[in-house]
């Protein structure tokens, strides 16, 4: 299989939504679809782990609380796995036919839940995200960040906790620390957008984001 070539060659842009559990990652995708449309910009979205039938089977399994505890490899492995298909099958044609990829979620989630969260070495992640990736990385991964209590407030007011959702609040506070450290290394790529206002704010402010890097990828369009 040939390694994808990079982001910046092709025509679609790819963004992604980033953050701990409750920040509003879901709430603002179709908003932020809509605010690209609105300009003429063809936009899809997707998540992860998920985005295709086969991701979307991985991702019940790594969800799930039916088995027992996974091992933390195999849950990296899992995630990747789902990313290659993921890729090979949605983002890279959207990209290479001139549509943007709006996702909730992307590999900045392994660095935090796998790396952060569980402790494996930043450096077999980085291995793994270069040979599913290549060079294709997020044009632009927006981190909506907020306290680990008020994540967890507002993602406590749905049904029957995730596998996911039943980790401790420390596990969250080292998530929410990687993905910070990560946005403050590589300013370029990230913009962190205070998601503990209220909602209309907050998207606001997501948008005036998008806009930004819209302006830098199509002139006039914004
Ligand atoms: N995971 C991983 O470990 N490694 C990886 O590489 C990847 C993922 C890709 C599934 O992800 C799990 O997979 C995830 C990490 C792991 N587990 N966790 N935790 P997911 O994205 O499907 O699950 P999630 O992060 O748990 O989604 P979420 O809890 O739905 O978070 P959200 O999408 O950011 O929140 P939301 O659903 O938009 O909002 C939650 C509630 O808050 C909702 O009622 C909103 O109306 C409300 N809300 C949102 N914003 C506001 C504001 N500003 N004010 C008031 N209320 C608000």
């Amino acid at each position: 299989m040939t390694s994808p070539s990079a982001t910046a060659e092709r025509r679609g842009r790819f963004i992604c939504l980033e953050g701990i559990e409750g920040v509003g990652k879901s709430t603002h995708l179709g908003a932020v679809v809509a605010h690209l449309q609105a300009r003429g910009i063809t936009t899809v979205s997707t998540r992860e782990p998920g985005g295709t039938p086969l991701g979307e089977a991985v991702r019940g399994l790594l969800l799930s609380r039916d088995y027992p505890p996974m091992h933390a490899d195999t849950e990296l492995l899992l995630m990747f796995a789902a990313r290659a298909e993921h890729l090979r099958h949605f983002i890279l044609p959207a990209l290479d036919a001139g549509t943007w990829v709006v996702s909730d979620r992307f590999t900045d989630a392994t660095y935090a839940y796998q790396g952060g969260g569980r402790g494996i070495a930043v450096e077999r992640i980085a291995a793994l995200e270069d040979w599913v990736q290549g060079r294709v990385r997020p044009d632009l991964t927006i981190l909506l960040d907020a306290d680990v209590a008020t994540g967890l407030a507002r993602a406590g007011k749905r049904g029957e906790a995730d596998r996911f959702e039943q980790e401790t609040v420390d596990f969250f506070e080292r998530v929410r620390a990687v993905y910070r450290e990560r946005a403050r290394l590589a300013p370029d790529r990230y913009a962190v957008v205070d998601a503990r206002r209220d909602l209309v704010q907050v998207r606001a402010a997501l948008l005036s984001r998008i806009d930004d890097l819209l302006a830098r990828s199509v002139p006039g369009a914004s």
